[in-house]
């Protein structure tokens, strides 16, 4: 991928999945491949909210390397210096090549070496049009959602050709065995993460408006969607020991928990004290900040898919909160990580993990939510060696930038 232009298009459907996946992996392909990313996204203030260098206000920038454009439906032709890059070898007319159905396809923007359609979530009519008219059409990704579920490792990587313009789409899967694109991980990612000190940690606790807690105090880390059952958590810590203190970034979620609990106009950084515990509200972090908030804390409560992934990164025991989908679809999910999750993990840890999670997903049927937790801690040193043998496990798989950029750079040859 090295100096080959590529364009990520990224719809933010809702919260900062989106726009944290789009911009981790455009910010590898760019830092760790030598790609020339352009963002292509709907909603700058999205990522605005994860890096603090994005200003929303602007529909074109550079931050780090990355261009960055407002995508209002058809982004605007790129500069000369574009089509320069792209002139490219001669058109490969071997096996799998299809031709344009439509020869005379429209002007318009010129489209990049690789294209990448975040979470399919489709390009601009001119755009592909553009791609057609390539004499090499680009090597068109669509960037699928994370499963564990079994089927994935069948349809990684798969071509199929686009219904009008004949080009092939490759769906790209983030998974957890070999045969799937793996997981983003940056290439300093573990060493980091092993390298986080002390006083790192009273840092970051400081630079969020707070000290650190003292050491016999557990942490949570807590996001979540507003469907999650706080209040029964919050009612177990206040009641049972030892001291906890409940970190939670200022976000709609968060905030909209803390009205529920009685805790009004929330805003960073505030301090609830709540019989044992406390709960403190954050400031929305630095998506590169976000890992140390995950490697400060003993036990992670995230969401989504990239949080999600980050917990696994970080090591420590985490409760996943899935994105609730209709008809149940998001219990197979969960279950199918939960079945490779808990490989390895003996019994009763694996119980109260599966009851927890379960729980705290309103997935029936489970426990009252303060006994799984009950049920959980005192699991805790069990299922903390066992989230550090999974990251290591893990790390063994493929990191899924790399794999795009190979996928990508053998079908650039
Ligand atoms: O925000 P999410 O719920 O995002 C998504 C979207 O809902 C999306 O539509 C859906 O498809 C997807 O989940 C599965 O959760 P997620 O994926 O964990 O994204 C949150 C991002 O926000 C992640 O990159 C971490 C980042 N973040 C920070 O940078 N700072 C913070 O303080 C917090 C709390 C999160």
């Amino acid at each position: 991928m090295r100096g080959r232009s590529c364009d990520i298009f990224c719809r933010v459907v809702d919260n900062f999945g989106d726009a944290g996946v789009c911009w981790r992996l455009a910010r590898q392909l760019s830092h760790e491949h030598g790609a020339r990313v352009r963002l292509l996204i709907d909603e700058p203030a999205a990522l605005a909210a994860l890096d603090p260098a994005v200003d929303c206000t602007r529909s074109a920038q550079t931050v780090d390397g990355i261009g960055i454009a407002l995508w209002n439906e058809a982004p605007a032709a790129d500069s000369a210096e574009r089509s320069e890059l792209d002139a490219g070898p001669a058109p490969r007319r071997g096996p799998g090549y299809r031709a344009p159905r439509d020869p005379t396809p429209p002007a318009g923007p010129v489209p990049a070496e690789v294209v990448i359609e975040g979470f399919g979530c489709g390009l601009p009519e001119d755009y592909v049009a553009a791609m057609a008219a390539r004499p090499r059409p680009p090597v068109w990704i669509v960037l699928e959602y994370l499963s564990a579920e079994p089927w994935v490792e069948q349809y990684h990587g798969k071509p199929s050709p686009h219904p009008k313009w004949g080009i092939d789409r490759y769906f790209f899967f983030p998974g957890f065995a070999t045969g799937t694109g793996g997981l983003l991980r940056e290439r300093d990612l573990i060493a980091r993460r092993d390298a986080f000190a002390p006083a790192q940690r009273a840092a970051l606790w400081k630079d969020v408006g707070f000290t650190a807690p003292p050491a016999q105090t557990q942490v949570l880390s807590l996001f979540a969607y507003r469907s999650a059952p706080l209040y029964a958590l919050i009612a177990r810590l206040e009641e049972e020991g030892p001291a906890v203190v409940v970190a939670m970034p200022a976000e709609p979620g968060a905030i909209a928990l803390l009205t529920g609990l009685g805790i009004q106009n929330a805003q960073a950084p505030l301090a609830a004290k709540r019989g044992q515990g406390e709960i403190r509200v954050l400031p929305f972090l630095a998506q590169t900040r976000f890992d140390e908030l995950l490697w400060t804390a003993d036990i992670n409560f995230v969401r989504g898919e990239d949080s999600f992934v980050r917990a696994q990164w970080a090591a420590r025991p985490f409760v996943w909160n899935i994105y609730p989908q209709t008809a149940d679809a998001h219990r197979l999910k969960l279950d199918a990580f939960l079945d490779r999750y808990c490989e390895g993990l003996a019994s009763p840890a694996r119980e109260a993990l599966r009851a927890l999670w379960h729980a705290w997903n309103g997935i029936a049927p489970h426990p009252p939510l303060g006994e799984a937790w009950t049920g959980f801690v005192k699991q805790e040193v069990v299922l903390t060696a066992h989230a550090r043998g999974w990251a290591a496990r893990l790390e063994k798989l493929p990191e899924l930038a790399a794999e795009l950029a190979r996928f990508c750079a053998d079908r650039l040859k």
